[in-house]
C-alpha cells in the first residue's frame, strides 16, 4: 500500500492550545507524522510526495469566505498587533446570530471556530492544504483503480471542520474533500467510515443532506466527550440524506470486544449502502495509552480492524485523523495498514 505525505505539515507547529483551563503545547503536534513516516518507511511501505490540487476541490465541500478567512486569518492577527498563535475568546453563542460575519479579527475567529485548541500559526494554511492533497493524491490512486487502497498521512486532521467551521484540531477536511473528489471522478456513492475516538462532526455536517455520499461514524458518546454537540444515534441525515448518517456512540472505557462489536454494525450499515469505495478516517486515539481519550484498544487489535475493513472488498483510502500518543501512533498505524494488507 502507497503511503502520500506532506513536507508542508512542518510549517503547523509551535502552536498552543486551550485545554482545560490552561494554555499549553499542541497535542497534536509534529512529532506525530513523524513517527508515523518512519513507522510506514520500517514496515517497507513506499512513500511518495503529494500532488498540488489547489483550491478548486476544497471549495466544493467548503465556504469561499470561510476558506479565504483560514488563507488571511495570520496576516490580519499580525496587522492587528498580536503575537503568537491566532486563537478565538468568543464564540457565536445560540441566541446570536450566526449570518453575519463581522470584520474584527476576533469576532471572526469565533464565528469561524468552534473550539479554542485550534491555532493558525503562520504555517497553518498551507499545512491545512499540503494535507488535502495527501488525501487527494491518495483518493487518486484508488480512483483509477490503480491501487486498491492508499493511505494519506493527512497533518493537521480534518473531521472536526465544517463546511464553515474550523476547530478540534481540524481546518480542512481532507477525508470530505477525498470523498467528494471521488464523486466528481466517477464514483456514485461513497462511503465514509470514521473510526476516530472523536466523533467527526465535520464530515456530517459536510454531507448531511446527501445520499451520495454515507457518514458511519463509531467514537465516545458526545454526551460525555468532544465535539459534544453531536454525534448522538438519532442522528440519522435530513431531507434526501435521511438515513445515510449512521452514529454509533460508545461509553468511556470501550475495549476491544465492545469496539469490534459496533465495527461490525458499522461495517454493516456501509456493505447495505453498496458504495463504489469507502474513505476511512483513521484516528487512532482508541488507543489505551492515548492522553485524551478513554478506550482501551491494543496495537494488535489495530490490524483485527484493519482486517475487518478490508471485509468490505472495496477501494479503500484511509485518512489519517487523531492519535495523540506519539511513541505508538507510528506502530498502531502500521497495525492497522498490515491488517488490511494480511500481513499479520
Ligand atoms: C481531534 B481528533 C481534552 C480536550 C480535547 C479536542 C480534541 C480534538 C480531537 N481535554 N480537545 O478527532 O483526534
Ligand atoms: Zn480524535
Amino acid at each position: 500500500m502507497k503511503v502520500i505525505q506532506s513536507p508542508l505539515h512542518i510549517g503547523h507547529s509551535g502552536g498552543v492550545e486551550f485545554n482545560e483551563g490552561q494554555i499549553v503545547p499542541c497535542h497534536e503536534r509534529p512529532s506525530r507524522a513523524e513517527f508515523i513516516l518512519k513507522a510506514v518507511e520500517d514496515a517497507g511501505l513506499p512513500v511518495l510526495d503529494a500532488e498540488p490540487y489547489g483550491l478548486d476541490p476544497v471549495l466544493r465541500v467548503h465556504d469561499e469566505a470561510f476558506v479565504a478567512f483560514l488563507r488571511d486569518a495570520w496576516r490580519l492577527w499580525q496587522e492587528a498587533g498580536r503575537t503568537g498563535s491566532v486563537l478565538p475568546f468568543t464564540f457565536a453563542g445560540r441566541s446570536m446570530r450566526r449570518d453575519r460575519p463581522p470584520r474584527d479579527i476576533d469576532g471572526l475567529l469565533g464565528y469561524y471556530c468552534f473550539a479554542a485548541e485550534t491555532p493558525i500559526v503562520e504555517g497553518t494554511f498551507d499545512a491545512a492544504l499540503g494535507a488535502v492533497d495527501c488525501a487527494l493524491t491518495g483518493a487518486a490512486l484508488i480512483a483509477g483503480g490503480r491501487e486498491r487502497a492508499a493511505y494519506a498521512l493527512c497533518r493537521p486532521p480534518g473531521h472536526h471542520a465544517a463546511h464553515s467551521v474550523y476547530g478540534g484540531y481540524c481546518y480542512l477536511n481532507n477525508a470530505a474533500v477525498a470523498a467528494q473528489w471521488l464523486r466528481d471522478h466517477g464514483m456514485e456513492r461513497v462511503a465514509v467510515l470514521d473510526v476516530d475516538y472523536h466523533h467527526g462532526n465535520g464530515t456530517q455536517d459536510i454531507f448531511y443532506e446527501r445520499a451520495d455520499v454515507q457518514f458511519v461514524s463509531l467514537h465516545a458518546d458526545p454526551l460525555l466527550d468532544f465535539p459534544y454537540y453531536l454525534g448522538h444515534a438519532d442522528e440519522t441525515g435530513a431531507g434526501a440524506g435521511e438515513g445515510f448518517t449512521v452514529n454509533l456512540p460508545l461509553p468511556w472505557g470501550t475495549d476491544w470486544e465492545g469496539y469490534a462489536h459496533t465495527l461490525g454494525l458499522a461495517l454493516d450499515r456501509v456493505r447495505a449502502f453498496q458504495p463504489d469505495a469507502v474513505v476511512v478516517s483513521l484516528g487512532v486515539d482508541t488507543y489505551v495509552g492515548d492522553p485524551i481519550s478513554r478506550f482501551t484498544l491494543t496495537t494488535d487489535r489495530y490490524a483485527e480492524m484493519g482486517a475487518m475493513i478490508e471485509g468490505l472488498d472495496l477501494p479503500t483510502l484511509f485518512v489519517q485523523e487523531g492519535g495523540y500518543a506519539v511513541e505508538a501512533i507510528g506502530d498502531n498505524v502500521v497495525a492497522t495498514l498490515e491488517g488490511f494488507m494480511g500481513r499479520r
